[in-house]
């Protein structure tokens, strides 16, 4: 055995991290501090020290304040999906994995046990590996710099049209990723511009590349089902075209040349415009397996999204299932298709989508957004481990037996933006955080997930982890009921997706972009009918939950209007219960931070305070439009107990925010 701590002292390149300026959040849940005294780190002599395992030394020398010594030794037995084993025996602490990078992980989880406290015992074995083969952060970034749905400012990847990055701001990134097992992210939006594939701009994208790779991440890029046509001026994008063929071929080449772990593509494919393989008169399948085909060799897979929808159905929620369950079994098995987990569009909350279900012959992986599109942006908090966790309960308890082996991958749209904390805003942090750890291991419970973060992130205090803990836990499921409780969903503004407009008119937009269409709100009662003798979509589910849903006696409360029409008079009073209990909790919010100010650093305190405060405006924002809107159709009284509006309907329905680009200014106008 060597010690390599001295010479780990000259790794000058990775100074930078960890000393970021005080309080400005950019440090994220990483805010260890060196020790005096360097630690002893060992290296087994049957391990070979890559670049990533020097990272895992570098990490350990400088953050570990222990007395024990760590020994990093190479597994005898293989340990499956870059795991790892931690065990102690006395003062000495071993750390054994197969992979560069399951040490990594293990240097991170010591790392995350001691700012956590939590104690390895003598004699403890502690051993992880990976619940998911892929876990995959995408990020819907535009060449130009712009983020589709971002909320913390623009691209760390590109600017202007062109790649454009700070490699100490990559580097940070992709440490952040990797102490939560993020291993693949995607870098551009699912939108994607042909000119992504250009030689010149592969050619700078896989400098990016090379420093994700030290921290045992793959990138992968979004691609144009048309690129053929637009870079190279081919006739057509046919996938059955023998030259469109040969042009992916190619092009697969130029980029393993340049990068040689490329993860793959993701292919948003005759969905909301997007040119794809139905253009020529193909499938999904084809247009899938002829990208996967291209890419097998070279050990790449291709992410086929299920978001589709026609324009015009009588059900958006059932088309997804309608397309793609024809077509189980004819995907090649490097094609994993990626589909939200809800069937419409990540609304605040909504039913599992039938098709994780359905397809038993296909590789499947569930696409959450970490972006709050549809839950406040980075202003209003909602910890979204609790609704990723009700996917992954369901699932469990729903899907038929060993369908769960299909789930090798899971992806969540990511938050990140140049912003000076990354996501905008403070709490948004855990959100980033939550997605790593419930992908490593979707057992996590979310108040696990949400007391470490806040441990590692804030203070470590128990008065102010204890109430934050539970504030954070709830804080999904308020969001849920002043937006849209008992079922409703999709009724924001068109555009913006973040205040309330359930009258929403736009002359000219297709009917599935209104709310009207989704709430159905009429003199006769409010809700979408989707049961058999509705639209028929609960005949989508198992059987079992099929006639769950499909009886209003037994559908959960929380579905109740996404699968039904029920009649104001056993509705009314729910509704305005649920929409008030939502505003309650969320003035809360800004009470409990108050209540925990002696913890927090006044830069986030302040911060923060802010964001808490307009959450709790908006949430009666939300109340009221949304009552005294559907009350025009109840014609029924509030019950007495509850709070007069503090709009009026009028008012509401006359403000209205710039689509994208409104700012706080914008939102005091708020009558
Ligand atoms: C919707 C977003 C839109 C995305 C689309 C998608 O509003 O910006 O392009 O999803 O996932 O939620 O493709």
């Amino acid at each position: 055995m060597k010690s390599l701590s001295t010479c780990l002292l000259l790794m000058l390149m990775f100074a930078g991290i960890g000393d970021a300026s005080a309080e400005d959040g950019h440090r994220l849940w990483l805010r260890m501090v060196s020790p005096k005294q360097q630690a002893e780190i060992r290296v087994g002599d049957n391990m070979i020290v890559t670049k990533t395992v020097e990272i895992a030394i570098d990490e350990l020398s400088r953050f570990w304040r222990r007395n024990e010594e760590i020994v990093m030794s190479g597994s005898v037995t293989p340990i499956s999906d870059d795991g790892f084993r931690i065990t102690r025996k006395g003062g000495t602490i071993t750390l054994t994995a197969s992979t560069d990078v399951g040490m990594l992980y293990g240097a991170y989880e010591l790392l995350r046990r001691q700012e956590t406290g939590q104690k390895i015992e003598n004699n403890q074995v502690v051993s992880e590996t990976p619940r998911y083969q892929f876990r995959v952060l995408d990020h819907w970034d535009n060449m130009d710099g712009t983020i589709e749905r971002g909320y913390a400012g623009r691209s760390v990847f590109f600017k202007n049209g062109k790649v454009d990055f700070d490699k100490d701001i990559i580097r940070e990134y992709a440490r952040a990723n990797a102490s939560i097992g993020i291993n693949m992210v995607v870098i551009n939006n699912v939108n994607a511009s042909p000119k992504v594939l250009d030689e010149k701009t592969l050619f700078h994208i896989a400098d990016i590349a090379d420093i994700l790779r030290l921290y045992g991440i793959r990138l992968c890029l979004s691609v144009n089902f048309a690129s053929p046509m637009s870079l190279d001026s081919l006739k057509t994008a046919d996938p059955l075209d023998e030259q469109v063929r040969d042009w992916w071929k190619e092009k697969v080449m130029q980029i393993y040349k340049l990068i040689p772990d490329f993860g793959g593509f993701l292919v948003k494919a005759n969905s909301e415009g997007q040119p794809g393989p139905m253009d020529f008169g193909r499938s999904h399948a084809d247009g899938a397996n002829m990208l996967a085909e291209v890419l097998r060799p070279h050990g790449g897979i291709v992410m086929w999204r299920a978001f589709v929808y026609a324009q015009n159905s009588p059900d958006r929620a059932s088309q997804a299932y309608e397309e793609f369950m024809p077509l189980d079994g004819t995907f090649m098995n490097n094609v994993i298709l990626q589909i939200k987990n809800g069937p419409i569009d990540f609304q605040p909350r909504e039913p599992v989508s039938p098709l994780f279900y359905g397809i038993q012959k296909t590789r499947l992986m569930p696409e959450f957004q970490i972006t709050q599109e549809y839950t406040g942006e980075s202003i209003h908090t909602c910890f979204l481990a609790p609704m990723w966790r009700e996917f992954f309960d369901e699932i469990a308890a729903n899907a038929r037996q060993g369908s769960r082996r299909h789930f090798t991958a899971v992806s969540g749209v990511s938050n990140v933006g140049n912003s000076v904390n990354w996501c905008g805003s403070d709490m948004a942090q855990a959100n980033w955080y939550a997605f790593g750890r419930l992908a490593w291991n979707p057992d996590m419970t979310s108040e696990q997930i949400a007391r470490e973060w806040l441990q590692q992130t804030f203070s470590k205090a128990d008065k102010f982890v204890s109430p934050m803990t539970a504030m954070l836990c709830q804080s999904h499921e308020a969001v849920v009921s002043y937006m849209m409780p008992l079922g409703l969903h999709h009724i924001f503004a068109g555009g913006h997706h973040y205040g309330p407009e359930p009258w929403c008119h736009q002359p000219g937009w297709r009917e599935d972009w209104l709310p009207r269409y989704y709430h159905k709100a009429d003199s006769t009662g409010v809700g979408f009918d989707r049961t058999r003798t509705g639209s028929g979509n609960v005949a989508q589910y198992p059987q079992r939950l099929a006639d769950l849903y499909d009886n209003v006696e037994t559908c959960p409360e929380k579905y109740l209007l996404f699968f039904h029409h029920v009649p104001w008079n056993s509705v009314w009073e729910r509704l305005c219960r649920r929409y008030d209990m939502g505003v309650s909790q969320a003035e809360g919010f800004a009470e409990t931070w108050r209540s925990v100010e002696k913890y927090v650093d006044m830069e986030r305190y302040e911060r923060q305070l802010k964001r808490f405060e307009r959450q709790a405006k908006d949430a009666w924002w939300w109340r009221d439009a949304c009552l005294l809107y559907f009350q025009q159709f109840s014609k029924m009284p509030l019950p007495q107990d509850c709070p007069a509006p503090r709009h009026k309907l009028d008012d509401l329905m006359r403000f209205s925010l710039r689509m994208d680009n409104y700012t706080a200014a914008d939102m005091d106008k708020l009558p």
